[in-house]
């Protein structure tokens, strides 16, 4: 029985040494030191010995058990220490460490540009102003000096709004009453043309020329930047664009004026080496009209032959000229006292010949392709 024991106690040691974990330790615990364990086995063993036997190993029994429990308790220690520092280090949190920042977005390239480009006017004195999106035949063209039926509409490739056409009578609630609502609200009586004509979605932002003057408040010097549209998509057209209109009403107003402004805004947005030029052109609204062009940026004029950009060292930007007299007599103006320039560009057009954007084709813009706004 004594060997038992014995026997007992070194089984237990040599299984407690290979024993790394809490969980190993507690079923260890139970197969030898639990209610039924063999430590218990051997008690009940040893309690049908005769008395004197008993006292005898009793105290062999005491020992065993004692040893076993202190070497149990030992290890219980060290496996507890060695599973909190395993712990310790596998959960370690830096609090000090930056925390992971959801990745921020920005404004899209062309909305950059609109401000810029609203910036760099405002340092010249021109007020930011809105004309109507969707608009009336009237302002798109008419007022322009375009009379209905002039083939020199059909240059902008306009959307109709097909409700609205030839009729002031919409369904109650529909986007196509506010519009309406709206506008009538922002049009004055017009003594010489009554008839407004359709609506449209606006080709261009010359509209806003026979509105500002029509709020009777000279001189004027007004940028108007807003969204066009027009049936076309290639590579330098998109059907939705943006274009920004400069106009300034005020005595004495020459062509020096104009492509000093001009300039300035080259200079001011390309850098300072770009240059404009004016080329005849011809619009219905200004007389005389010029189509503005750019000092290319990529060849500088110099390899304009090779140049993959431009054509012979300038790029086409946009119309500009002198306000036709008609379309001052529309507005309310006198042409015999104001005179003045006005001019249209595409932001789109403009910001793809920014030196670095390198655009081949515009249409990108308007992809909602991230890899490519995120260059940006
Ligand atoms: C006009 O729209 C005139 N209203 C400009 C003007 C204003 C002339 C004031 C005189 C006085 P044009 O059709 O050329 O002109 O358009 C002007 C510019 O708009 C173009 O040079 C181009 O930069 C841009 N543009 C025109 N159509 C598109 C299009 N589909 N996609 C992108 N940009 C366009």
């Amino acid at each position: 029985m004594q060997s038992k024991f014995q026997q007992f106690k070194t089984d237990f040691e040599a299984q407690l040494h290979t024993v790394a974990d809490r969980l190993k330790l507690e079923e260890l615990r139970t197969q030898f030191l639990g209610r039924k364990g063999k430590l218990a086995e051997l008690m009940k063993e040893m309690g049908l010995l005769a008395q004197d036997q008993r006292q005898v190993l009793g105290a062999v029994a005491n020992e065993v058990k004692t040893a076993v429990e202190a070497a149990f308790a030992q290890k219980e220690t060290t496996v507890r220490a060695q599973e909190d520092a395993a712990a310790a280090q596998r959960e370690w949190i830096d609090v000090t460490e930056p925390g992971s920042w959801p990745r921020a977005g920005h404004l899209h390239p062309v909305s950059t540009a609109i401000a810029e480009i609203s910036d760099i006017f405002s340092r010249i004195g021109f007020s930011r102003v809105r004309a109507p999106e969707v608009d009336w035949d009237y302002y798109a063209f008419e007022s322009l000096n375009m009379p209905k039926d002039h083939p020199a509409r059909d240059d902008w490739e306009t959307f109709f709004v097909k409700q609205a056409a030839g009729s002031r009578q919409q369904a109650a609630g529909t986007e196509d009453e506010r519009i309406h609502h709206e506008l009538q609200a922002a049009s004055r009586p017009l003594p010489a043309s009554p008839d407004m004509g359709r609506l449209v979605l606006t080709p261009h932002t010359s509209n806003s020329q026979v509105r500002e003057m029509e709020k009777g408040k000279l001189p004027i010097r007004m940028i108007n930047i807003n969204r066009t549209y027009r049936r076309q998509s290639d590579v330098t057209h998109v059907p939705m664009f943006h274009q920004f209109e400069g106009l300034l009403i005020d005595k004495d107003v020459t062509i020096g004026n104009l492509k000093g402004t001009l300039d300035y805004f080259a200079k001011a947005y390309f850098g300072p080496s770009r240059v404009t030029r004016l080329r005849p052109h011809h619009f219905r609204f200004t007389e005389p009209s010029f189509e503005i062009d750019i000092s290319c940026g990529l060849c500088e004029g110099k390899d304009s032959a090779m140049c993959r950009l431009c054509k012979a060292g300038w790029l086409e930007l946009g119309g500009a000229g002198m306000v036709h007299p008609n379309v001052l007599k529309a507005g309310g103006v006198d042409p015999k006292v104001h005179g003045g320039f006005a001019f249209g560009w595409g932001v789109e057009r403009t910001l793809s010949m920014k030196s670095g954007m390198n655009l081949d084709d515009i249409r990108l813009l308007y992809k909602n392709d991230l890899r490519f706004v995120r260059q940006f």
